[in-house]
């Protein structure tokens, strides 16, 4: 992923004839389209390929398992068409290890500290070692929290340049702003774009405020 505008579209939807449409509508305006559960369970593994003809795809599946498990999730993946793969970070180092490995030329994002509420439960005590077993196997950055731009900042100081990209932006409560000046080189946006009556000039508001 080339960083271009700095913006990631998550295209968490289940109609797939939306989610092309939307995806049509932004594709130059985002460096990445994020996609989930929601939308490869409703279209088949085949939404991937059908996406990246047309911008590079994270699949963020949230792969936190065994790292044989781990490694057969991100093979299929990155066949399919993948430029990148969200992992959790908690399994630990021999499964987040995996699927760096099995990643070849795509990149692996880790899950540090969730952006909700609940988030600051489990994932935020363990976020520090987890930003650093990113950086020790190889991952090619983490995901950190636009609702705590605090934790970007602290998070920026541990992964030196590794890229981080940061979710909750908008319908969560964080701000694209904030989170790049914590130190974010992506912000993550779904529904304040992808559930807007016009998702381009949505997403257009977002680049302003980001560039402001
Ligand atoms: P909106 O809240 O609609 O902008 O969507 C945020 C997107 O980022 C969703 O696809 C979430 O699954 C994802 N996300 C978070 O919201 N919080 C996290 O801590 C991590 C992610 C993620 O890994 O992308």
């Amino acid at each position: 992923m080339r960083r271009h505008t700095g913006l990631i579209l998550a295209l968490d939807e289940t109609d797939v004839g939306q989610a092309m449409a939307v995806a049509r509508s932004v594709h130059d305006l985002v460096d990445a389209i994020k996609i989930n559960w929601p939308l490869v369970l409703a279209g088949g593994p085949e939404t991937i390929t059908h996406l990246s003809e047309m911008v590079p795809v994270i699949c963020d599946f949230k792969i936190a398992d065994i790292p044989n498990t781990n490694r057969l999730i991100v093979e299929q993946a990155v066949d399919r068409g993948a430029s990148g793969v969200i992992v959790h970070g908690f399994p630990g180092r021999d499964s987040i290890q995996a699927a760096v490995d099995a990643a070849n030329d795509a990149e692996v994002f880790v899950v540090t500290e969730m952006s909700h509420p609940g988030g600051e439960m489990f994932t935020a005590p363990a976020a520090e070692a987890i930003a650093m077993l990113a950086v020790e196997c190889g991952a090619k950055g983490i995901i950190a929290p636009a609702t705590r731009p605090e934790r970007i900042a602290a998070m920026r100081r541990l992964v030196g340049d590794l890229l981080i990209l940061s979710p909750g932006v908008g319908a969560q409560g964080g701000s694209a702003l904030q989170a790049l000046r914590a130190g974010s080189d992506h912000v993550i946006v779904g529904r304040t774009i992808s559930g807007a009556d016009d998702p381009r000039a949505a997403a257009e508001a977002i680049l302003r405020s980001m560039s402001d």
